[in-house]
């Protein structure tokens, strides 16, 4: 059967943006393409706080066929639903740190309620043929109350971080309403086959569901919603372009300029406790002193931007991080050099780019993530006649697709230092191979194909179409 075709409906926390001035992710340079090709409407928070909130006048701006439409919240709102349950509840549940995780009822309860007005101040704007498509662990709940607040036709789901084990799910509280909510989406997309896994295995054990072809989970009620992977990509030529920008150029030089010809480590990560940072420093430190013929001959940039910060546990990162990279300091700097230097200001995409490209080593090391970008940026941005070396976690979703990066144990501070030897002493063939291999994939799956692929599936007939809705 024919696609469908309907207006795509995007529903996710930030909104935007929708023209590329050097800021936007791969993320919302992907949605942006696709919505502009269907036509469509972006929906979410307009980033402001009033005190109507979700119940304030809707914003309105039109680009060509595409709407972008949000809403304030409260003060009250925000802490309850964006601080309270979706950062100190489900971001660190999720990404498997069920010892930072806390739970209470009061949070719980607002983002329920914030999950609610959401659906029903988008409910009027939908038409039956529309796609709409929710993202991330804001939403949990969003369509099942747009289903009750009457809207009858496709919902789709992705979550962009992981979905941790039922083992560890269990522990929320509210595990069984959030995961029966998420049923109500007709498909529903994980980063990577262990995430769905995960998701398949609770539905088994918490309900009785069974796991149909290791694509679809038919509920107890006899219910069939498809349940997949959909590793998500950059936009690899936009940003291989970047790389080549006057400005990335510039960034390039001077990072070069500052190294002194010594070997430039890079680390990009939003300041944030699962990105394994701290880890990563350790295992730069572990390096020095294993290794004292590499002192003095590198030097670690962690370009770390501030995220979150009104939350202790960032806050209380940030002050690790800025201790430990002065120990170092104290420890191994002299006179003409500093081996780690850490910046909390965001550079633009372009300087970004640039910056990859002047780096010899990008280390991302999560330990846990859901995919990933900054690894397919780094392997985007480099030239490929001599480009750099990939160390990369292997709880970041994107170790999948990336087998030729080096792959490391976070939580092996020798694991982390002999990769870092092996990445610098790396002959230039070898270095070559690999990131050949990984450029393909990079380019092979990008934002746009994820999708489309997405969409796809979205679109495409199911068993619900051949059945009158009885649930
Ligand atoms: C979530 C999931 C998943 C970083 N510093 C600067 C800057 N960045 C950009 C990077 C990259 C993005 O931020 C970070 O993306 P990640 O994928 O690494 O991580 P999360 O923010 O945690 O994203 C993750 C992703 O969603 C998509 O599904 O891959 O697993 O956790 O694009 O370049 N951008 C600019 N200046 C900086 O200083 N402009």
């Amino acid at each position: 059967m024919a696609e469908r075709g309907g207006r795509l409906v995007v529903v996710s926390n930030r909104v935007g943006p929708l023209s590329d001035e050097g800021k936007a992710g791969g993320l919302a340079v992907g949605l942006a393409d696709a919505l502009r090709r269907r036509g469509g409407l972006w929906f979410g928070w307009s980033g402001e706080v009033s005190e109507a909130g979700t119940g304030s006048q809707l914003k309105r701006e039109e680009h060509g066929d595409t709407s972008l439409v949000t809403i304030d919240m409260t003060k009250d709102e925000i802490e309850g639903f964006y601080f309270g349950y979706a950062n100190r509840s489900l971001w660190p549940l999720l990404h498997y740190r069920l010892d930072i995780a806390s739970f209470d009822r009061a949070s719980d309860r607002t983002y329920r309620d914030v999950n609610r007005r959401f659906a029903e101040r988008l409910a009027p704007l939908l038409s039956p043929d529309d796609l709409v498509w929710v993202h991330d662990y804001h939403f949990f709940y969003l369509g099942s109350e747009l289903r009750r607040a009457g809207f009858d036709g496709r919902l789709g789901y992705f979550l962009h971080i992981p979905f941790c084990p039922p083992e560890m799910l269990t522990a929320l509280p509210a595990s069984h309403d959030l995961v029966r909510a998420m049923l109500d989406y007709d498909v529903i997309g994980f980063q990577t086959d262990g995430d769905r896994r995960n998701f398949v295995a609770f539905c088994v054990q918490e309900f009785g569901a069974e796991d149909i072809d290791g694509d679809r989970v038919r509920t107890a009620d006899g219910r069939i919603v498809r349940a997949s992977a959909f590793p998500i990509g950059i936009d690899a030529e936009g940003f291989a372009e970047f790389a080549q920008s006057d400005e990335a150029r510039e960034h390039e030089a001077m990072v070069r300029d500052i190294s002194h010809g010594r070997h430039q480590i890079v680390g990009v990560d939003r300041m944030d406790y699962s990105k394994g940072i701290v880890e990563r420093f350790r295992g730069f430190e572990q390096l020095l002193e294993d290794e004292p013929a590499f002192r003095g001959q590198v030097q670690f940039l962690q370009v770390a931007p501030l995220s979150r910060s009104e939350l202790e546990a960032y806050a209380d990162l940030r002050t690790e991080l800025e201790g430990l990279a002065g120990n170092i300091n104290g420890r191994f700097a002299t006179l003409d050099w500093t081996p780690i230097q850490i910046m909390v200001n965001g550079f633009t995409r372009r300087a970004l780019a640039g910056i990859y490209r002047a780096a010899r080593v990008c280390m991302v090391t999560p330990l846990r993530d859901g995919m990933n970008l900054v690894a397919k940026e780094y392997v985007a941005a480099q030239d490929p006649a001599d480009p750099g070396v990939l160390i990369l976690s292997r709880f970041a979703g994107a170790r999948a697709e990336m087998p030729e990066a080096l792959i490391v144990n976070p939580y092996s501070t020798d694991d982390l230092a002999r990769a870092l030897k092996k990445a610098l002493e790396m002959p230039l063939d070898e270095r070559r191979e690999r990131h050949e291999a990984m450029r393909a994939r990079v380019f092979g799956n990008t934002a746009h194909n994820w999708c489309e692929t997405f969409l796809a599936v979205l679109d495409a007939p199911t068993e619900r179409d051949l059945q009158p809705r009885s649930w």
